[in-house]
This record gives structure tokens, sequence and C-alpha cells, in this order.
């Protein structure tokens, strides 16, 4: 088998939150040394540059959805990059961005493995559900609504995105760290049976625990897509998003679930959504992402493996 390539995608905007800044997210990222970090472990990457798309219109929600044409907009040209470099035998890398872009991403990796016969797993870290609907939504902003959309429950054009519709299945998400769901959304995700670790089934039984629960039934056909929300980590850790929740992962915590992902070796994409530098100080939320990724790619904290 020949080296796995990683192509990294930026994808500068903020068209699906609530506050402004995670545009910035992609070169952040960069500043913080993704690539070389990366290639110091012997890893090949390419960096393809940013994606472009509309700017930020900042307008209030219509019809429940805040920026719809736009956010449907940049998720079309998300979905091309992605399944391009997927298609070419690479690991994408997106680097956002807000998560609402994980419509074109995910969708994208579904379709990927529809045509090659491979089972999906998606593991969401995140403090929020993101199950949410324009019937529901506290506040129309589309990165609330990602997982929604690609089970088939959103606006069409989102919807779409995917091919098939809906692009995935409730079933395919294991989501992890959530302490935030909002109340029309808690129903939406008991009635998909969404599976849920939130924090208080981390705290009873511990990371590992979780991790194991949720990364059962992978086997050497399971392509696994991290979609990592920033602020799924403890915001005294992680201060760098426009949503913090407190009683999030911490460091060791984080760093764990980093490296029993890494464990299975079905790592085939990764999302890395919601950093927001105007939230930050020093960078220090990037860098730390940058150093989880690293751990996600399997380095070890411990005494174990080539380091
Ligand atoms: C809330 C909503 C949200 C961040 C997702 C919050 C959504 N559930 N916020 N990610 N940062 O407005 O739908
Ligand atoms: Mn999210
Ligand atoms: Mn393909
Ligand atoms: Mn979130």
């Amino acid at each position: 088998m020949s080296k796995q390539v990683i192509a990294l995608v930026g994808v500068p905007t903020d068209i699906g939150a609530g506050h402004r800044g995670a545009s910035m997210g992609p070169e952040a990222l960069r500043v913080a040394q993704l690539a070389e970090k990366l290639r110091r472990r012997g890893l090949e990457v390419v960096d393809r540059g940013n994606l472009h798309g509309p700017m930020n219109p900042w307008q209030p929600p219509e019809n429940g959805y805040r920026h719809l044409p736009e956010v449907v907009a940049w998720n079309t040209a998300v979905h091309g990059a992605i399944h391009h470099e997927l298609q070419a035998g690479r690991l994408p890398i997106m680097l956002g961005g807000d998560h609402c872009l994980a419509i074109g991403s995910i969708s994208a990796v579904a379709r990927h493995c529809r045509e090659q016969g491979r089972n999906l797993r998606v593991l969401w870290l995140d403090a929020h559900a993101d199950f949410n609907t324009s019937q529901v939504t506290p506040s129309g902003n589309i990165h609330g609504m990602p997982v929604a959309c690609l089970c088939g429950n959103g606006p069409r054009e989102l919807v779409e995105i995917g091919e098939k519709v809906p692009a995935t299945t409730p079933d395919v998400f294991r989501q992890i760290g959530i302490r935030s769901v909002d109340e029309g959304e808690k129903r939406l995700v008991r009635e998909a049976k969404v599976d849920i670790y939130d924090m208080r089934h981390i705290d009873e039984v511990g990371m590992k625990r979780t991790m194991e629960e949720a990364l059962e039934g992978l086997d050497a056909n399971t392509h696994l897509h991290v979609s990592f929300d920033v602020d799924f980590l403890d915001p005294s850790i992680a201060p760098g998003v426009g949503t913090t929740v407190r009683g999030g992962p911490g460091y060791r915590e984080a760093q764990l679930c980093m490296e029993m992902i890494a464990d299975t070796g079905c790592l085939g994409s990764l999302d890395i959504v919601e950093l927001n530098p105007a939230y930050d100080k020093r960078n220090q939320t990037a860098k730390l992402s940058v150093e989880l990724v690293e751990s996600l790619f399997g380095k070890s904290t411990l005494m174990r493996g080539p380091d």
C-alpha cells in the first residue's frame, strides 16, 4: 500500500454561526503549524489553500434559517473539494469554518463510502448535538443543524447536497462531549435514537470506557470520520470558540480520546471546526487543536510507540 497523503482544505467562513470570526480558523491552524507538525511525524501533507464562497451578509434568519443560500454555496464547494481528495486516495482535513460545513464534508465522505463499498462511522466531538431544525431552532444558525440535515431533516437545498437523500442515517453517528442541547432538539435526538455520550456519561464511566463504546464494531472496512468542533473542549483550555460551554473534557481526557481513535487505524477524514481566533488568546486554542490532531495521527503522550 502506498503512503497515505493528507490534504488540508481551508474553508474560511462563519456563514452558519451566531458569532463572527470562525472564518479566521484556517489561517490560525496554519500559523499553529498544523502541516509542519504532521510532516514531522513522517506524514506527507499537501495544503490546498482555501475554498471561496460568498461573504457573510450578517442578516437575521428568514423562515428559520440564517444565510441559507450562502450556506448552500459554501457546502456545495466543500462537498466537491472533499470528494475530490477522497477519490484521489488522500485523507482530507477540512479546516473550518463553522460547523455547518460538515454537511458538505460528511455528505462527500458518505458518497465516497457508497462508491467504495465501505462502512461509515462518524465521531461527532462537540458540546452541542447540532440536530436542530427550522421548527425548533432557537437561533436560526445553521451550524446548529448539520447532523439533522445529513439525516434528511432540513431544507431541500442542503439535504440534496449529498446526492443520495438522506446522505447518512442517525445510526452512523456517535456524539461525544455533549452538554448543551436545546429543548426541541432533545426530542428530535431521542426520536432519531442518536447515540450520545454526554458529559454525564463521561463523568460516570470515564473517557476510556466511553471511547471503547463509541468505537465498538469498527472493522477493516470502516471509514472513520471525525468531526471535531473545538467547543468540545473545556473552555478553560480552549477559549477560542464562539460558544463556550463549561464542563467539557480537559486536556488529558481529550488527549486520550484522540489516542484511542488513532489506535483504531480507521481514520479516513477529519473536520476541525468552530475555532474562532477573535475569542482566542495568543492562538492557544489553535495550538491545542494542533496538538490534539497530532495525537489523532498517532503521537502518544505516553512512552508508547516510536516517540
Ligand atoms: C444552539 C443553536 C451551536 C455552536 C453549535 C447552538 C448551536 N444549539 N453553537 N455549535 N458553537 O443555536 O442551534
Ligand atoms: Mn458543532
Ligand atoms: Mn469517491
Ligand atoms: Mn459546538
